[in-house]
């Protein structure tokens, strides 16, 4: 069963995951089930989507994962995974074509250590464009946003490599591009001005077809944050 429109409260409960299928619970804008959404796209990976009403959430999707978030997988055996770094992780090891961790156990452990870096940088993106819309001064917090991507870019540069992870696109990179694909909704693509490599990287991450195959327009992001910020997110905007 695939559907684009939100479920919620009250709403009937999917029944189980067919066989040689896996589930994604989303939310069609999250950025943090966008990268699920990557990750199953570009491993070709069979999989039917329920996307959550998170304002609304219906009590089934809640005795599935206690804390009520998004993405969650779920398995024909009914098996259970969230937190999305763990949900591709399990995909990566659970389906071998296209690896896209490396390796070796240093390798993975770079990854992660890249990705315990890059959530530090995550919350500036909601924290500069909530206190905008308050009308706060954000210079600040602009400014220490760009030496967080000073340090992305000196990553790339002495890599020399065109991705995070070397010449082709590896799961970092999927898991940092979400936030990258919204600079343009949190009014943040200026941020990328004195950033060559980084602003290459996101120029080389726009042509991959999985990213194509996930993400919105702007104007449909536009539309959908406008809701947000007026405090009643539409999650089926644009359907
Ligand atoms: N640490 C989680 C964060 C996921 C997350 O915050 N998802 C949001 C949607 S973008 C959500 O489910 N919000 C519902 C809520 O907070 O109740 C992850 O990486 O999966």
């Amino acid at each position: 069963m695939s559907t684009e429109k939100c479920f919620a409260n009250g709403s009937a409960a999917p029944g189980p995951v067919p066989k040689g299928h896996i589930r994604i619970y989303s939310m069609r804008f999250c950025p943090f089930a966008q990268r699920t959404r990557l990750v199953l796209n570009a491993k070709g990976i069979k999989h039917d989507t329920i996307n959550i009403n998170l304002k609304d959430k219906p009590d089934w999707f809640i005795e599935k994962n206690p804390l009520g978030l998004v993405p969650t997988l779920e398995t024909p055996a009914g098996e259970v995974i969230y937190e999305s770094p763990i949900t591709c992780e399990y995909l990566d090891e659970v389906y071998p074509e296209k690896k896209l961790l490396p390796s070796s156990a240093f390798g993975k452990a770079q990854q992660k250590m890249m990705l315990e870096h890059f959530s530090k940088v995550v919350p500036y993106f909601y924290k500069i464009s909530t206190g905008r819309n308050n009308g706060d001064d954000v210079s600040g917090l602009e400014a220490e946003l760009k030496q967080k991507f000073a340090k992305l870019n000196e990553d790339l540069v002495n890599k020399k490599t065109k991705f995070f992870g070397g010449d082709s696109i590896t799961m970092i990179d999927y898991m940092m591009w979400p936030f990258f694909e919204r600079l343009d909704i949190f009014e943040l693509k200026h941020c990328l001005d004195n950033v060559p490599e980084l602003k290459t990287w996101t120029e080389c991450m726009s042509e991959d077809p999985t990213v194509k195959a996930t993400r919105h327009s702007v104007d449909t992001y536009r539309g959908f944050y406008k809701t947000y910020i007026e405090g009643k997110p539409n999650y089926d905007y644009g359907l």
